[in-house]
């Protein structure tokens, strides 16, 4: 990130914020953070306090090595210990707290028209109904359930009735292609996915049940599908208004695995006793993109996730009991996972949960929800930010968000002018922007301020290092675990995002060092495409760089290569972007698609991504050529390449 003056300007704290702060100024967060590093055995034992153990732990609060050079990478949190994730972020605060009437979720649906509001003890019974569905289906604790489900309340009540039973939930956004969902199933040897029959991300339906089906065959195709049952939320049938601009749909039926979630939930009893796990038990396994293009099954487990996301919770939104917090995310991804469900439940919070996105119906649609629900923390994505920004200020006039007092960004880098706008337009310069930086790996924030105790900078965030809730391994993959993070520098774990410190020492991340890229905040490795693109059959090669997009944060920029007497043509590459689009989902989709008659390559044969990189981006001075097989490509290149989508 290029060092602008504005970065280096301060903004402060507010007092009024600073009044009944948990962390109310930089010293008291300097004792804690002390603690955490000195005393890290009482710092997440005064954390675990708060909630229930059937047993308690004989071994430390931490066990663990970092180090590759002394033998297996592994993290324990609170060896012998028993609980449940589900007890504590539900019953507890029910029966223990007296919290039952209290809303957990305003759940906000695709039209305005459609919302409710649920407490947690419906929530609870809810779970329970859930679970014992579950149960009678046949699953058990340490079995994988495989959720496909757009944002609505049945993601969160699967979610947590998997973490009462013990059942480990694999979460696949609903955005996700047939073939990526498949392999997502075949990896985890699912034996239950819980999808819906369809829903209206905006204008668009999705037929889900049919991109479920089409999954399921491809596992069948592949080896003996490991899913005996599918449960199916009638969501768009029941929730979608009917009439003639509501398109009906073809739900496909299979009545040997298919089960209606209304007919089954409806006889189903509402108590379930929590399954008393280990502390180190899974709690859920989430897909990430991996440099190699196959995705990397992230391992959660129960102890360590409960105490990591429901203090980074408290402290990074300095949680209070009256407070509404809406994030933004989708449940499909770790954000979702941390901060809208396990994260606030367990603080007893109450949350927006929304289904639509934020241009529908109108392009005022998030502050017309902070309105409505009168929401004091809001968290969202840069590209979301950026994407609003084009509007200008004209829509936010409209609604009144005097309710706000801190917002937060993740997912991306946020560029200042961004920040300023997030900071000005919507916060009115009177709320902190917390930036930050995690990742589905750390399970929780790992560099943020804190918006009572931190001076902020646009654009960077500040360390803070403790840790229970980092990933315990690649599941059914601990070699690639160890590989992926922990060979590059041993005894430490390494994120794969380069950082610069400034003389504050302020941390600003500039984005992966890999062979990542991150469009609009979700995190896609150049292989996966590539792989995709080659399966045309007129590709012989493809190279895929990231180039800066105004809204995106970054976008796909593609080279491909024909075989021989194949036609570069406008079909093509309309052709192109629906493959990768169908093999990895719409968020893939790439914005520019270059012809290469050849790739710049090393004497060796190793494609010089920096140069197309360049290319991508129109920088003329290209360095140190020497190692180019064949200059002349580069000419070529430069004069084909793309100005606009
Ligand atoms: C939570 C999440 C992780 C990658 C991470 C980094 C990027 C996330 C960021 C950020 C700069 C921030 N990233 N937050 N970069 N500033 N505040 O997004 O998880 O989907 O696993 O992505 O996202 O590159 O390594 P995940």
């Amino acid at each position: 990130m290029v060092v602008t003056e504005s970065q280096d300007k301060m903004y402060y704290p507010p007092d009024d914020l600073k009044r009944d702060a948990h962390v109310p100024d930089f010293n008291s967060y300097l004792a804690l953070y002390r603690k955490s590093l000195e005393n890290p055995e009482a710092f997440w034992k005064e954390v675990a306090d708060d909630f229930f153990w059937k047993k308690p732990a004989t071994g430390p609060m931490l066990q663990y090595n970092f180090d590759v050079t002394i033998g297996n990478i592994y993290v324990k949190c609170m060896e012998g210990a028993k609980t449940n994730m589900c007890y504590n972020v539900l019953d507890r605060l029910v029966r223990e707290r007296n919290l039952g009437e209290k809303v957990a979720y305003y759940w906000e649906g695709n039209s305005p028209d459609h919302h409710m509001a649920i407490t947690y003890s419906q929530l609870l019974s809810q779970v329970c109904r859930c679970a014992n569905v579950l149960k009678k289906m046949g699953v058990k604790k340490g079995d994988r359930v495989s959720i496909y489900l757009p944002m609505i309340p049945e993601l969160v009540y699967t979610m947590l009735a998997c973490a009462r039973i013990g059942a480990v939930h694999s979460i696949v956004f609903a955005g996700f292609s047939s073939e990526s969902l498949c392999e997502r199933i075949m990896d985890a040897q699912s034996s239950v996915l819980v999808t819906a029959d369809g829903v209206y991300r905006g204008e668009k339906l999705i037929n889900l049940k049919q991109i479920a089906d089409e999954a399921l065959e491809k596992c069948r195709e592949i080896a003996s599908s490991s899913v005996t049952k599918c449960l199916i939320v009638k969501h768009h049938a029941l929730r979608t208004k009917s009439g003639a601009a509501c398109n009906k749909l073809q739900t496909p039926w299979d009545s040997e695995c298919d089960v209606w979630w209304e007919e089954v939930m409806r006889d189903s009893p509402e108590e379930c006793e929590p399954e008393w796990l280990d502390a180190e038990d899974p709690l859920f396994i989430l897909y990430t993109s991996g440099s190699t293009g196959k995705p990397k099954g992230v391992l959660h487990t129960v102890a360590g996730y409960l105490l990591y996301t429901s203090l980074t919770f408290k402290y990074v939104f300095d949680h209070h009991h009256d407070d509404v917090y809406w994030c933004t995310a989708d449940i499909g991804w770790i954000t979702g996972h941390s901060y809208i469900t396990y994260g606030p439940l367990a603080n007893g919070a109450t949350s927006v949960l929304f289904e639509g996105i934020p241009v529908h119906p109108h392009v005022g649609r998030f502050w017309e929800i902070i309105e409505k629900y009168k929401v004091t923390k809001f968290y969202t994505a840069p590209t979301a930010i950026r994407l609003l920004m084009k509007y200008g200020r004209e829509p936010l006039q409209k609604y009144d968000l005097s309710s706000l007092r801190i917002l937060g960004t993740v997912g991306e880098p946020i560029n200042p002018e961004a920040w300023q706008w997030y900071h000005e337009a919507v916060g009115k310069g009177r709320c902190p922007v917390v930036d930050t930086f995690w990742q589905t790996e750390t399970g929780g924030h790992v560099l943020t301020p804190l918006p009572a105790a931190t001076p902020l900078k646009p654009g960077s965030a500040v360390f803070r290092r403790p840790w229970p809730g980092i990933m315990r391994t690649v599941y059914r993959n601990h070699e690639r675990f160890e590989n992926s993070y922990f060979k590059k520098f041993p005894g430490f774990y390494v994120t794969g995002d380069g950082c610069r410190r400034d003389k504050d020492g302020y941390y600003w991340i500039t984005g992966r060092t890999d062979d990542m890229l991150n469009v609009s905040g979700h995190l896609m490795s150049t292989a996966e495409v590539e792989a995709a693109l080659t399966e045309h059959p007129a590709v012989a090669e493809a190279a895929v760089v990231s180039r800066p997009h105004k809204v995106k944060g970054e976008c796909l920029y593609c080279f491909v290569s024909l075989k021989d007497s194949r036609e570069f043509t406008h079909t093509l590459v309309e052709e192109l972007k629906r493959l990768v689009r169908e093999k990895i989902g719409p968020i893939a989709t790439p914005d520019f698609i270059q012809n290469a008659p050849a790739l710049p390559k090393t004497r060796s044969g190793k494609i010089m991504r920096r140069i197309l990189r360049q290319i991508a981006r129109n920088e003329k001075d290209l360095g140190d050529l020497s190692t180019l097989a064949d200059p002349k490509v580069v000419e070529e290149l430069f004069s084909q390449r793309c100005e606009a989508a």
